[in-house]
């Protein structure tokens, strides 16, 4: 039955985990996957979800099938932080929230119901853009191709590329865009250029899907989260996939969301009618611990506030390792500019290294970072920095 099946390639953020597990060199460090590490290394365990999961320890709850769409009140709160709790399109009732296992579980079940509704639309992604989007994409049944985004010449977005691109884009194609702390190069548009994007979108007819996995990584969350208002105020009807896992550190426990913004409250009825459908018929419904957890935080001021001064911790942390890095390079004697590390949002820096520099990193120093150039400034720390700036300088010199 199986003779003929193919060996798959190995997911090629994943794969190095399982690469970097293996190595017996004690000096390694991850800089691979994106996830965020406290200055000691560790994944950190929030402070705000403890304090949640205490209190829903101390009054215990069976556990029964949740409705299709999640917890209500989970829903509730993902459309007050990705649209504003006060925003007129929840007041109408034209969202279609439902609950999602991650952020790739919301990016799922929305191209799932984007072919059902448009199956012969063409999906544009930026080039470059996480990996899984493409595969996700295409595995839904579309055609996957790119819009520039990486302008390696000027170190930053390809913005006239970009928008040549949405201008020339066909009605009804699907624009996946990073809401921020965009992945893998950490380049964001500026406001002024969302506004043309929203602009371009809206004029070409385009369908936009705005994948929102680092919120408050960025700038804070309001920051982060501005282009939606910017959507929002455009009268479009787009799609919103939320991620909670990088946001609560709580990647394991898969919690995440897809938002439908519609034209009235009847029309959002019946897209949620459609998106109860395919999560039906892919997993019946979600599970309760991860999204019990961030109703519970989110729906407290107490924990909400907490939340907010954990993620502004993680947020400054990341940034005050850009700035270490750049400094500990530069006294490394790495001659050329560096500023754009500082410059770049969110998670990751496009270090600019090539391929070789970077497989010279992992089997000469130990230092695990993807093929790309891509290194997850969020897992340095004071211990490992002077490692991976003498390393990094060390292929840099050649
Ligand atoms: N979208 C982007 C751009 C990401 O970087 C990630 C990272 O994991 C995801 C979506 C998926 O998030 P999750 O792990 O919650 O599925
Ligand atoms: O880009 C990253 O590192 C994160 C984690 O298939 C990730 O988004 C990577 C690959 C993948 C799923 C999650």
């Amino acid at each position: 039955l199986f003779a003929a099946v193919e060996m798959a390639p190995r997911d090629p953020i994943l794969g190095l985990n399982e690469q970097f597990n293996a190595d017996p060199n004690p000096a390694k460090v991850n800089l691979g996957v994106g996830v965020y590490f406290d200055e000691n290394g560790k994944l950190p365990l929030l402070k705000c979800v403890a304090e949640a999961e205490r209190a829903m320890l101390a009054d215990p709850k069976a556990r029964g099938y949740l409705p299709i769409d999640g917890i209500a009140a989970y829903d509730k709160a993902v459309q007050g932080l990705v649209f504003g709790a006060d925003s007129a399109v929840l007041a109408e009732k034209r969202v279609a929230t439902v609950q999602a296992i991650g952020g790739t579980g919301g990016l799922k079940i929305g191209a799932d119901f984007l072919k059902r509704l448009n199956p012969g639309a063409r999906v544009l992604i930026s080039d470059p853009s996480w990996e899984n989007h493409r595969a996700l994409f295409s595995n839904a049944g579309f055609q996957v191709e790119t819009y520039p985004y990486f302008d390696a010449a000027n170190l930053g977005v390809n913005f006239e590329g970009m928008l040549a691109a949405l201008n020339s884009a066909a009605a009804g194609t699907v624009v996946v865009l990073h809401a921020c702390c965009h992945n893998p190069t950490g380049y964001d548009l500026t406001p002024v250029q969302w506004s043309q994007v929203v602009e371009v979108v809206k004029a070409r007819g385009l369908v936009a899907f705005l994948d929102m996995a680092y919120q408050g990584f960025g700038e804070g969350i309001a920051e982060d989260g501005a282009v939606i208002q910017q959507f929002l105020a455009s009268g479009l009807n787009f799609f919103v996939s939320t991620s909670f896992s990088k946001s609560f550190s709580l990647y394991g426990e898969r919690v995440g969301a897809l938002s439908v913004v519609c034209a009235s409250g009847e029309e959002a009825s019946r897209v949620l009618s459609q998106l109860k459908i395919v999560i039906r018929t892919n997993y019946s419904n979600p599970p309760t611990h991860g999204a019990q957890v961030v109703a519970t935080v989110l729906s407290s001021p107490a924990l909400r506030a907490l939340w907010e001064e954990e993620l502004a911790g993680m947020r400054l942390r990341i940034r005050a390792m850009r700035s270490a890095l750049v400094s500990a390079l530069q006294a490394a004697g790495v001659s050329q500019d560096l500023s754009f590390v500082t410059r770049q949002k969110g998670m990751f820096s496009y270090s600019g290294l090539s391929a070789a520099q970077m497989q010279r990193l992992r089997s000469e120093f130990g230092i695990y970072g993807v093929d790309s150039g891509r290194i997850c400034v969020a897992a340095l720390n004071e211990k490992n920095l002077p490692a991976v700036a003498a390393a990094m300088a060390a292929v840099l010199r050649g």
